[in-house]
C-alpha cells in the first residue's frame, strides 16, 4: 500500500509539472483526483484492509491527497498568472508612437447656407418646420389644390411608392401640417430633401432642397409678400436687389407670381448668366389659394396668407458659380472641401 501511495504521488507529481495550461491541470485532476481517479479509487479500497494498518494508511492517503491538492492549485496559479502576462505584453503598445492625423469634414454648402436662411427666418420669427419625405397623396397633391388628374401631377414626375405613398415632390405638406397644427398667426419655414422622378443632367437632380415658407394673418397682402422677399434676398446676398413680379402658374397660389431678381452678376446689364435679360428668375410665390386654406381648416374669409418655394439647391449654385447639380451629391472631396 505505501509503494502504492508512493507511486501515485510521484505520478500526479509529473503529470503537473508536464501540464503547460490549465486544461493540462484540469486533466491531471481529474485522472488522481476526480470521482473516478486513481487516488480516490485506492482510497476506497481503505476499508477492506486489516484494522491494525487502517490508521497508518488512512494517515497517508490524506496527506497525499492534501499534497497533491496543493500542487494543483500552485500550478493553476502559475500558470494563471503567465496567461495573464502574456496577454498583457501582446497588448503593450507604443506610447511614442506618433498619431494618425484624423481628417475632419466640412460642413456641406446646401447645409451652410439652409442654416444661414434659418437664422434669418428665425430673427424674423418663423418657425423652422420638418416633416416626412414618405407623404401621402393627400398631403402631397389633394390638400395642395392638386386633384386626381390634374396636369400638375405630371408635371412633377413622381416617384410612387407601391402602396400609393410617394416621396415629397415639395416641402409643402409640412405646411398644411402647420396650418392643422396651429393657429394663425402663423410664420413658419419648412426646409428639407425633395425628389422627383427626372433623368438627370447638368442641371436635373432626382434630390434636391428647397426652403418653403408661410405667412398667414389677417390682412395679409401681396404688399407683404414683396417685402418680405426684398428683405429675405437682401439678407441672402447682403446687398439690396431689385426685384419685379410676373404671373405665374401654381395650383396652391391665387394670384401666383415668378419672382426674378435683377442679375447679381452684370447688376442687370446683360450677361450670360442672365442671358442677356438683366433679371433672373428665382423664387415661385403667391398667395396662397382660398382652397388650400380650407385644407388647413382656416378660414379664407377671416385670414389670408403668402407662400413661397425657393430651391436651396439652385440658389447655392448661383452663389458659388456652381454649373453642375450632380456635384452635390456626388462625395467628391475636392468639390467639398472648397467650401470647408
Ligand atoms: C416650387 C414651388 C412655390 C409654394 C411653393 C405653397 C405652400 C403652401 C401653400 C401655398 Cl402650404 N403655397 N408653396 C407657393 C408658391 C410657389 O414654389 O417648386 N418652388 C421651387
Amino acid at each position: 500500500m505505501e509503494k502504492r501511495i508512493e507511486e501515485l504521488r510521484a505520478a500526479a507529481s509529473r503529470a503537473l509539472d508536464a501540464a503547460s495550461t490549465l486544461d493540462d491541470v484540469e486533466n491531471a485532476r481529474v485522472r488522481y483526483l476526480g470521482k473516478n481517479g486513481e487516488i480516490t479509487q485506492l482510497m476506497k479500497g481503505l476499508k477492506d484492509l486489516p484494522a491494525e494498518e487502517k490508521p497508518k494508511a488512512g494517515q497517508l492517503f490524506n496527506r497525499l491527497k492534501n499534497e497533491v491538492d496543493a500542487a494543483i492549485k500552485e500550478r493553476k496559479a502559475t500558470l494563471e498568472s503567465s496567461q495573464l502576462d502574456s496577454a498583457l505584453a501582446a497588448d503593450a503598445f507604443d506610447v511614442t508612437e506618433p498619431g494618425v492625423r484624423v481628417g475632419f469634414g466640412s460642413v456641406h454648402p446646401i447645409e451652410q447656407t439652409r442654416r444661414r436662411l434659418e437664422d434669418i427666418f428665425t430673427s424674423m420669427g418663423f418657425m423652422v418646420l420638418d416633416g416626412p419625405e414618405i407623404e401621402s397623396d393627400y398631403y402631397n397633391f389633394e390638400a395642395l389644390n392638386i386633384p386626381a388628374h390634374h396636369p400638375a401631377r405630371d408635371m412633377q414626375d413622381t416617384f410612387w411608392l407601391e402602396d400609393g405613398d410617394l416621396l415629397r415632390t415639395h416641402t409643402s405638406p409640412v405646411q398644411i401640417r402647420a396650418m392643422e397644427t396651429y393657429r394663425p398667426p402663423i410664420r413658419a419655414i419648412a426646409p428639407g430633401r425633395v425628389f422627383r422622378y427626372e433623368v438627370t443632367d447638368a442641371s436635373h437632380e432626382n434630390t434636391f432642397h428647397q426652403l418653403e415658407g408661410l405667412v398667414i394673418d389677417r390682412d395679409i397682402s401681396v404688399a407683404n409678400l414683396i417685402f418680405a422677399m426684398k428683405t429675405l434676398l437682401r439678407e441672402i446676398f447682403e446687398r439690396d436687389v431689385e426685384i419685379r413680379l410676373r404671373p405665374g402658374y401654381f395650383p396652391f397660389v391665387e394670384p401666383g407670381f415668378e419672382l426674378d431678381l435683377s442679375c447679381l452678376i452684370c447688376d442687370g446689364g446683360g450677361c450670360k448668366v442672365c442671358k442677356q435679360s438683366g433679371w433672373v428668375e428665382l423664387l415661385p410665390c403667391g398667395m396662397v389659394h382660398p382652397n388650400v386654406l380650407r385644407s388647413g381648416k382656416i378660414d379664407p374669409e377671416e385670414y389670408s396668407g403668402f407662400a413661397f418655394g425657393l430651391g436651396l439647391t439652385r440658389l447655392v449654385m448661383m452663389r458659388y458659380g456652381i454649373d453642375d447639380i450632380r456635384q452635390f451629391l456626388a462625395g467628391d472631396l475636392r468639390f467639398l472641401r472648397q467650401f470647408a
